[in-house]
Formats: structure tokens, C-alpha cells, sequence
């Protein structure tokens, strides 16, 4: 476990966690200068009456009563009590200008935001400013516009429920529902493809269900860098002899083998447990085809059970009952071409096959889904596709169990239960007008991809971020800066120093907040704020640690004085609401039923699971029952088009997140699980694609991506490096590469950047 040197690759041969992430946990400790020595903190991460873990929204048992160990969560909570501060002081110093020629790595590394900040452009420096100076400049702003849709407002998946809901409902009561958020570019298909097979965009199992199945399929998702946590669950139902398959166009090391640093025996012995049965690696974006593959195999194999007596292999039952649209959907199986599907799956028939028994085998399965699955021009439909499969073998709403999607920021799916939406349903609307006696707007808004366009055709003057890094995380960089260059103001309500506080309109503000680890006193009492996990538990999350610093607001108290600055405070006292966040929950449950009770109910430890109507097998879809929906298989997408203009040249990109990353914040420069050491400028590529493109390992390549406009859209100097990946792929890591994603290429539906297929150009670089 000696320290790699900086600029090395080789292939990582522990098993995933054990030690060398407890080595990794220390050195974050030490790099980030824990405030105070502060580490108690981390005891308290997830426990009943600590804070809810910022690193990912993968839930807790009971909000476990023994310390849950994970590197991911460390790492985040390490970065959020960092003793580095970004004071005025900082700010004197550096000129925007300067700061944006720094990395994200450096930005990340000063630390936490101390005071609200004012853009000077004179100086080209932030100044400090009085916090209600601040507020009175967004008001001014948002009063101005002409019309209310020329404001749009962002929000990152770290805010609580308490915020949330008060800033949809100003921003409501401000009149527009423009709110883009990260789920746009993340889990959004899922959120838009579930509803039209199941009645609900959530997932349908909990903790328990894993401790009952015998069969798990992993989408697209690297858990042991993403969800360390899933890693556990993972290792109990392997060594209960479980059969667990990754769909991955890479072996992620954490679904080969893994040692837990939960299980002192296991770390002190060096005994890990192999993860994963079978590695199906299709091509980027294959996955659509070889679940329907999967699929008509399975009628396949169902026809012969019929013809030789045996009992079906389909769960009759279940498709009478609960569902309809089999017969058109078998239809469709029965009719597709078996050519097609090994094309543009990219899996072998005899793995088909293979998986296809696993899945016949398996009792009670469970399929989990990542940004694998979700960062594709066809990513609703892919979602349909496995509902239809795990639908066919009634694999939905029972014990052990059902649908699993992966959700990344820790609040992400309770902001969007609280209304974070742009296309908000009528019954919702209507429910605010009764509640708090306003007339929403009813016409939908913008989300992320949307805003930016507008921003850029000026229909957006005013762009407001609760918290993220709108800049980074979205595609089309050098265009998304110019949106946001383009606006009168920009606000950003933030945590750390990052690229979105640099590039900015006209006029700009921080607004520094407290993170989810501090102690957040309104009068004089500590207030929790509520969280929705990926498995719908809704929990209190109570922080521990003193404030970075004396001059910090809390997320939901510069939402409320920013509402009650622009609008007054006629209809809703926001100031009350701010201080006391039980009277929020209050307003929360009187707009969302399953929301009654909700102060009770959320005392509980462990908080309460919110009733997810799929998992009880009620379908609200327009029949009241399960929908199956057949769809073809799209062979006209601009990645096929760009491969029929450039041939076997042409590479397919995914962009992914390397191990020492949070999305857009660079914690260090390594991956380790892939064996990468001390740089980020690489590109994975199969041998045989290195010898067809005459190119080399450890060669330096430009990255083209190659779309249907005029814009050029280059990622320069990569270090290629030889990888087990199907031909014809490419991995990276974002965002150094979201300048390639270009802004219109989108999901279907659900509008996420196709950040998992982008078809590209590999040019060598001069010596
Ligand atoms: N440490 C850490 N934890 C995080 C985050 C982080 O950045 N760092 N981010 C959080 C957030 S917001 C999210 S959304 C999650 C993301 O967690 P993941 O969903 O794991 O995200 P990624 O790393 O982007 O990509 C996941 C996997 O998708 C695979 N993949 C790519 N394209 C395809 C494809 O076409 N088909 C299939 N089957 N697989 C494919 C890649 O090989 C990779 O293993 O993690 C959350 N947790
Ligand atoms: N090419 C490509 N692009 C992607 C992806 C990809 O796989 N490939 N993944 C997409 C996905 S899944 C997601 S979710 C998005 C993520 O997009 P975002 O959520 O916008 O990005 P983050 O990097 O998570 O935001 C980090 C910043 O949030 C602020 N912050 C941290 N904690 C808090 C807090 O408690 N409160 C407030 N107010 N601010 C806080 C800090 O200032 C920090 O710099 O990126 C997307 N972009
Ligand atoms: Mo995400």
C-alpha cells in the first residue's frame, strides 16, 4: 500500500474499501484539518440523533446503531468541517479573473465560505455585503423583470425538505416554475419513465427487501466509489450465496471483490468476499437491447416450458390481475430481430442466454440502476424496458423484491417530493391555491438544459442556485458559461468556493450557507431539518458542529428572507416559518397527505417510510394497473448517424466520476478502484480500438465530438490508457469533459444530458 506516484496507472489489485479506504479516511482527516480535531463528528453521521450523511442518498438500517463505516461519507463530511476558509480577506487578493485560471481542485481547497459577497466589476473582486443588502438586490432584480418566467431557480439535491418547500412555494407565489435541478441531469428519466410503467417515479424496495433476495442485477452504477454504504448490503446477500450480476461496460473493482471495514474480523484477517456472479459488459448504451433481449429470450424459454408441460416460467398471476398491454408487448418480443439486438447490445447471445436463466432462477430479484442507465439519449425507455421484464415475472411489490434506482445527492428525490419540479401536476397546483390562497402558474417551466437555452436567448435575466455548481455540472460548457454571463444576476447560495461563483452575470452574489453537518440555532433553539432517502425513509437530521463561521445563514432562512424581502409577507410569515422549522412541516403536510403527522411522525428514530403506492401493487397509472410498454429498438440516433458518417473511428464517451470526486468537487486526483494515480486527464480505451486507430497507450489524444451543428467541441490532451472496455467505448471523467456533451443532446422525455454516450473523434496530440 505504498503511496503511488503522481501520473500512474496500474491495475488495482486489493479487494474494494478494506484498508486502503480506512489509509484514504485518514488522510482526508489530516488534508482537510478537521476543525477542532473535531472527528466525534463522524460517530455521529447517521445515527439517531446525529446528522443525515451528506455523501449519498443510500439509506441507513434504522439509521444504524452501529457506526456504518464509509470512506465517501468521511470524505464528505471531512470537506464540509475543513478548517480552510474562504474570508473577504481571500477575496481582496484574487480577482475573478485569477480565481478562474485555478483548477477545481485548488477552488475546492480554500475551504468554506465565511461572508455574503458582492460582485464588484470595477475591481473585478468580490466585496463584502450586509446580508440584507444582499436580500434587497435579488428583490430589487426579481421585482424588475417584466415577466416573473424571466427568473430561474436551480436546486442542488443537498437541500432539506424545509427549504425546499419554501423556496417552490416563493418561487410560486413569484409566478414560475422554472426550476431546474440536478435530478435533471441524474435520475430524471427514472423520475419520467416509471410512472408510465408502475404509476410512481420512485423505487419500490427498501433496506429489508435485500435481506430477502437471492438475485440482484447492478445497472450502470459503480457502488463502491458512489454508495459505499450499497456495499454492504451487497457483501451480506453474496455471502448468503445471493447471485449478483453487474451490467457494466466496465468490471468495477467493488462488484469483483470487497473486504468491509465495517467487519473487524474481515479487516483484520484480510478476508474479502467475492461480489459479483456474472460481468455482462454491454456497449455504451446497449443496455436497452439486451434488457429486451433478456426479455424475448425469456418468452422463448417460456414457449418451450409450455410445449414440454412444465408450469410457465412467466408469473401469469401477477400479469392477469395486475397488469395490461402484455399481448402487445409479447407481440413486439416475438417480432424483433435477434440480429439487432446482439448489435446493438453488444453482448454475446450465449451471456444473453446466461442472464436469462439467472433471471428465470432467481425468486426474488432486485435490479438497481445508476448513471449507466440514466445518461442516454433513450434512458426512459431503457427504464420501461426493465420494469417490463421484472413485470413479467411479477417482480414488483413483494417481499425481497423490485425496482432499485440509485439516487446521488442525499435530499435529491425529497426536494422533488416537496415540489422541486418544473412540470408540476394540476392536483399539486391546486392544493397550494387551497392552502395558501394564491393562483399558481399553471404553464410549465424550464428545467436545466431549458434554462440555459433561454438564458442564452435572453429570456432569462436572473439565475438563482440553491447551492450546486450549475457551471460544472452542466454540458456544453464554453455555452453554459455564456448563459451565465448573459444574465443581470447570478446568485449563488453556497457551502465552498467553486467555478459557479466565477463565471457570472452582470451583477453577482454568495450567499454563504450552513452545511447539513452544523449546528443551524434559530432564537436560540437547534433545529433539524427532514430528508427523504433513495428507499423513501424521511428522517430529522440534527447538525453537530460549530458554524465555519458567525456571518453564515442557514438554507432555509435565506430562503425565507429573500421571499419575504421580494414579496411581503401578506400571505405566509416567512420570517416565522424560518424560526421554527416545525411550522414548516406543518405548511408541508397540509399540502402532501402523506405527509400527516409529519412532526410526530418524524421524532421517531429512524423517522418514517413514506408509502410508495407501486411497492403495495397499487398502480396510478390512467388504467389502475401496471402498464407494459413495448418499444423499439431506435437504430436512427446522431450516435448512429455519426458512426455511419466516420465509420469505426467513431468512439462512443461515457463521462463518469473517478474515486476522489464529489460530481463537480475534486477531493484529490486519484481513482484508485481503476488504478489511476495523480491525474484525471485520461481516456480508457480498448487495446484492439488503440491498434485500429494507430494510436498508442500512454499517448496523448484531443477528444472531438462529432454533432449535427457548427460548434466545435474539443477536450484537449488526454492520456489514453488501455482498458478493459468493449470496443468502440470510451470512459472519462467529468466534468473536464461536459464541453463535449453538446446541450441538445438529451434524453428523450426526460431531457438529461446524454452523458453516457457522446460520440467523439480521438485526434493525437504533437509530442
Ligand atoms: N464518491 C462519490 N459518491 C457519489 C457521487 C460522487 O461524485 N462521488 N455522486 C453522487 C451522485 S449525484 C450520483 S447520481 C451517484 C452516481 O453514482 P453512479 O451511478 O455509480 O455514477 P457514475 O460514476 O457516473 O457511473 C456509474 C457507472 O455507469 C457505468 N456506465 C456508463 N455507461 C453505461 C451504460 O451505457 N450502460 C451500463 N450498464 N453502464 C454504464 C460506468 O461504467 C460506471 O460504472 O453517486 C452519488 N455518490
Ligand atoms: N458529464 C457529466 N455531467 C454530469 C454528470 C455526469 O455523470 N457526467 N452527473 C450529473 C449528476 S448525476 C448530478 S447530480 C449533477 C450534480 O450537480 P450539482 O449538484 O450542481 O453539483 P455538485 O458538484 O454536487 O455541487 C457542489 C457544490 O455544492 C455546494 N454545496 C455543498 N453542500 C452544500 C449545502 O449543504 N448547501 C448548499 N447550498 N450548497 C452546498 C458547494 O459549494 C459545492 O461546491 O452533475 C451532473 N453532471
Ligand atoms: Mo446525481
Amino acid at each position: 500500500m505504498s503511496r503511488k506516484p503522481a501520473g500512474h496507472i496500474a491495475p488495482y489489485t486489493h479487494p474494494a474499501a478494506g484498508w486502503d479506504a480506512l489509509k484514504q479516511v485518514a488522510i482526508n482527516l489530516v488534508r482537510e484539518k478537521v476543525a477542532g480535531g473535531n472527528y466525534k463528528t463522524l460517530l455521529k453521521q447517521n445515527q439517531p440523533d446525529g446528522f443525515d450523511c451528506p455523501g449519498c442518498a443510500w439509506p441507513d438500517r434504522e439509521h444504524a446503531s452501529t457506526f456504518e463505516f464509509c470512506e465517501n461519507g468521511v470524505k464528505a463530511v471531512a470537506a464540509e468541517a475543513t478548517s480552510k476558509r474562504v474570508t473577504p480577506a481571500f477575496f481582496a487578493a484574487h480577482t475573478v479573473t485569477e480565481l478562474l485560471r485555478q483548477s477545481d481542485h485548488e477552488l475546492e481547497q480554500h475551504g468554506r465560505l465565511t461572508d455574503p459577497m458582492v460582485y464588484d466589476a470595477a475591481s473585478d473582486k468580490y466585496i463584502p455585503i450586509a446580508w440584507d443588502r444582499a436580500f434587497a438586490l435579488v428583490a430589487r432584480h426579481l421585482r424588475a423583470l417584466p415577466d416573473p418566467n424571466q427568473a430561474t431557480f436551480y436546486t442542488s439535491g443537498r437541500t432539506g425538505n424545509e427549504a425546499a418547500f419554501l423556496f417552490q412555494l416563493f418561487v410560486r407565489m413569484l409566478g414560475t416554475n422554472n426550476f431546474p435541478d440536478c435530478s435533471n441531469m441524474c435520475h430524471e428519466p427514472t423520475s419520467r419513465g416509471l410512472p408510465g410503467t408502475v404509476g410512481t417515479g420512485k423505487g419500490t424496495v427498501t433496506l429489508d427487501d435485500f435481506e430477502q433476495a437471492d438475485t440482484l442485477l447492478i445497472f450502470g452504477q459503480n457502488p463502491a466509489t458512489n454508495h459505499p454504504r450499497m456495499m454492504n448490503e451487497l457483501r451480506d446477500c453474496a455471502r448468503r450465496g445471493a447471485t449478483i450480476v453487474s451490467i457494466n461496460p466496465l468490471r468495477e473493482r467493488g462488484l469483483e471483490r470487497f473486504t468491509s471495514p465495517a467487519h473487524a474480523l474481515e479487516m483484520l484477517t484480510g478476508a474479502s468476499t467475492s461480489i459479483g456472479t456474472l460481468f455482462v459488459q454491454p456497449k455504451l448504451a446497449g443496455d436497452f437491447a439486451l434488457i429486451k433481449a433478456v426479455a424475448k429470450r425469456l418468452v422463448e424459454r417460456d414457449d418451450a416450458a409450455l410445449a414440454a408441460g412444465q408450469d410457465s416460467l412467466l408469473d401469469r398471476e401477477f400479469i392477469a390481475r395486475h397488469t395490461s398491454g402484455y399481448e402487445a408487448f409479447e407481440q413486439d418480443l416475438r417480432a424483433e430481430s435477434w440480429d439487432l439486438l446482439l448489435t446493438e447490445s453488444g453482448v454475446p447471445r450465449a451471456q444473453i442466454e446466461q442472464l436469462t436463466e439467472i433471471f428465470i432462477k432467481g425468486s426474488n430479484i432486485i435490479s438497481t440502476w445508476g448513471m449507466g442507465l440514466t445518461q442516454h439519449k433513450g434512458a426512459v425507455k431503457t427504464i420501461q424496458m426493465l420494469s417490463n421484464l421484472m413485470m413479467m415475472r411479477g417482480q414488483i411489490g413483494r417481499p425481497g423484491a423490485g425496482l432499485c434506482p440509485v439516487r446521488g445527492h442525499s435530499n435529491v428525490q425529497g426536494d422533488r417530493t416537496m415540489g422541486i419540479e418544473e412540470k408540476p401536476t394540476p392536483a399539486f397546483l391546486d392544493r397550494l391555491k387551497k392552502v395558501f390562497d394564491f393562483e399558481p402558474p399553471r404553464a410549465h417551466g424550464y428545467d436545466t438544459v431549458d434554462s440555459i437555452q433561454a438564458m442564452l436567448d435572453g429570456r432569462i435575466k436572473v439565475f438563482f442556485a440553491l447551492g450546486g455548481n450549475f457551471a460544472m455540472a452542466t454540458p456544453d460548457t464554453p455555452l453554459t458559461f455564456e448563459a451565465l454571463r448573459a444574465c443581470d444576476l447570478t446568485v449563488q447560495v453556497s457551502t465552498k468556493l467553486n467555478r459557479s461563483h466565477l463565471v457570472i452575470g452582470k451583477e453577482a452574489l454568495i450567499l454563504p450557507t450552513l452545511g447539513r453537518t452544523e449546528i443551524d440555532l434559530q432564537n436560540g433553539v437547534a433545529q433539524g431539518v427532514t430528508v427523504e432517502d433513495s428507499m423513501s425513509m424521511v428522517h430529522l437530521s440534527y447538525g453537530m458542529n460549530k458554524p465555519a463561521s458567525p456571518n453564515l445563514l442557514s438554507e432555509t432562512a435565506i430562503v425565507a428572507q429573500l421571499a419575504h424581502a421580494t414579496l411581503g409577507s401578506a400571505k405566509v410569515d416567512w420570517l416565522a416559518c424560518a424560526a421554527d422549522y416545525a411550522s414548516i412541516r406543518e405548511m408541508i403536510e397540509q399540502v402532501f397527505d402523506d405527509f400527516h403527522d409529519f412532526n410526530a411522525r418524524v421524532a421517531h428514530p429512524g423517522g418514517f417510510h413514506l408509502r410508495v403506492a407501486s411497492r403495495e401493487r397499487e398502480w396510478r397509472t390512467p388504467s389502475g394497473r401496471a402498464q407494459f410498454a413495448p418499444h423499439a429498438v431506435d437504430t436512427d440516433t446522431p450516435l448512429h448517424r455519426a458512426r455511419a458518417q466516420h465509420g469505426e473511428r467513431l468512439m462512443t464517451l461515457m463521462t463518469m466520476r473517478s474515486h476522489d470526486q464529489y460530481n463537480t468537487t475534486i477531493y484529490a486526483l486519484d481513482d484508485r478502484y481503476r488504478g489511476v494515480y495523480g491525474l484525471r486527464r485520461v481516456v480508457f480505451i480498448h487495446r484492439d480500438d488503440l491498434a485500429m486507430l494507430g494510436l498508442r497507450n500512454g499517448q496523448h489524444v484531443d477528444l472531438v465530438s462529432v454533432w449535427d451543428d457548427d460548434v466545435v467541441r474539443r477536450a484537449e490532451r488526454f492520456l489514453l490508457v488501455e482498458y478493459d472496455i468493449p470496443r468502440g467505448c470510451l470512459g472519462a471523467y467529468f466534468p473536464e469533459t461536459n464541453g463535449l456533451v453538446p446541450l441538445h443532446s438529451k434524453a428523450d422525455i426526460a431531457g438529461t444530458p446524454t452523458s453516457k454516450s457522446i460520440p467523439v473523434l480521438l485526434e493525437p496530440c504533437a509530442a
